[in-house]
């Protein structure tokens, strides 16, 4: 007998940035009961997804930046949430910023019969932690965050071995494989990705090339799937990718979202599509060598090898 759970990924366009708390969670809402006649068991929704991407500006007001954050969850404006999928009877997977005492993080979470079963906070800050007024706009996660204190942890829930990530880890191989040591089934992530990266603008036409690549990746070698989703279109003068998708173990997309808007996309995911994997060529205990990985947690820059002499 397969295991079927109905993924939903819930896209969503820009948000701008006067749009309110209620505002947001009402578009996220109007997704999740699309998902409902879906049949969705899991709706996704993306990284910072109960605001705009504020990163991109350089704030020295802390109160203006701390508006920008949750200081409890629910809170009175994302209850709402919380009450209509356990109505409904989805779970859903939700990314925004946390402040948990004098620490920030950017955070997902992943709720299930109204309660929060799974807490990450992102590993991998990408941008800069100082003003750099030559950029376009800013990218100020390495400021306005701190690295996430809580691992990669995988739970079962919604009947799966379920992890989460957030936008900049989905380029990380290390991110999916702690999770496959897991026996990770399901990997949920939202991401805010810049089509224009101003370090490195020759990539920019291959934004969504590597967006592909690396979730695909990520899924064919851990056997997971992966549901990656995005904040899109341009948000404040800024154009950020879609290219949301739902990748199956073999690392196949089989949902993919064609527009820059809000926008449902759904996949039937049969987990046990993970098991030839898993006991074949991705078999990590018949396989693996951890002792020619060393490497891997004990440098975190590249060292070139000594040039002969
Ligand atoms: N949100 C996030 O992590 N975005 C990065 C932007 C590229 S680096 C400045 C990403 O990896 O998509």
């Amino acid at each position: 007998m397969s295991r079927i759970l109905t993924v939903a990924g819930a896209q969503l366009g820009p948000i701008a940035k006067a749009e309110t708390r209620a505002e947001v969670v009402e578009r996220l809402l109007v997704l999740m009961k699309e998902a409902k006649r879906h049949d969705a068991d899991l709706i996704v929704y993306p990284e910072l997804a109960l605001t705009t991407f504020f990163p991109r500006w350089f704030m020295e007001d802390e109160a203006e930046l701390d508006a920008y954050y949750e200081t409890e969850m629910p809170s009175a404006e994302t209850a709402p949430l919380f009450a209509e999928a356990k109505r409904l009877g989805m779970a859903f997977v939700l990314g925004y910023a946390e402040r948990d005492g004098d620490k920030r993080f950017n955070t997902a979470i992943l709720v299930e019969n109204g309660e929060i079963v799974l807490k990450y906070r992102k590993v991998h800050l990408p941008g800069h932690a100082e003003h750099e007024p030559w950029r376009a706009f800013q990218h100020l996660e390495k400021r306005y965050f701190e690295v996430g204190n809580l691992g990669f942890p995988v739970t079962h829930a919604v009947g799966a071995n379920v992890g989460l990530a957030i936008c900049n880890d989905r380029r990380w191989p290390e991110t999916y494989r702690v999770m496959g040591l897991q026996d990770v089934e399901l990997i949920a992530l939202g991401y805010n990705t810049p089509l224009h990266n101003p370090p490195a603008p020759v990539h920019d036409a291959l934004g969504l090339h590597h967006n592909t690549l690396v979730m695909q990746s990520g899924a064919y070698q851990n056997a997971t799937f992966v549901v990656g989703i995005a904040k899109c279109g341009v948000e404040e003068g800024v154009m950020q990718i879609g290219g949301s998708q739902i990748i199956a173990p073999s690392g196949e997309t089989i949902a993919q979202a064609t527009t820059l808007e809000d926008e449902l996309i759904v996949a039937r995911c049969d987990l046990d599509l993970c098991t030839s994997y898993k006991s074949s060529v991705f078999n990590f205990a018949a396989h693996r060598r951890p002792e020619a990985y060393d490497l891997i947690t004990s440098r975190t820059g590249a060292i070139p090898p000594a040039k002969k002499a």
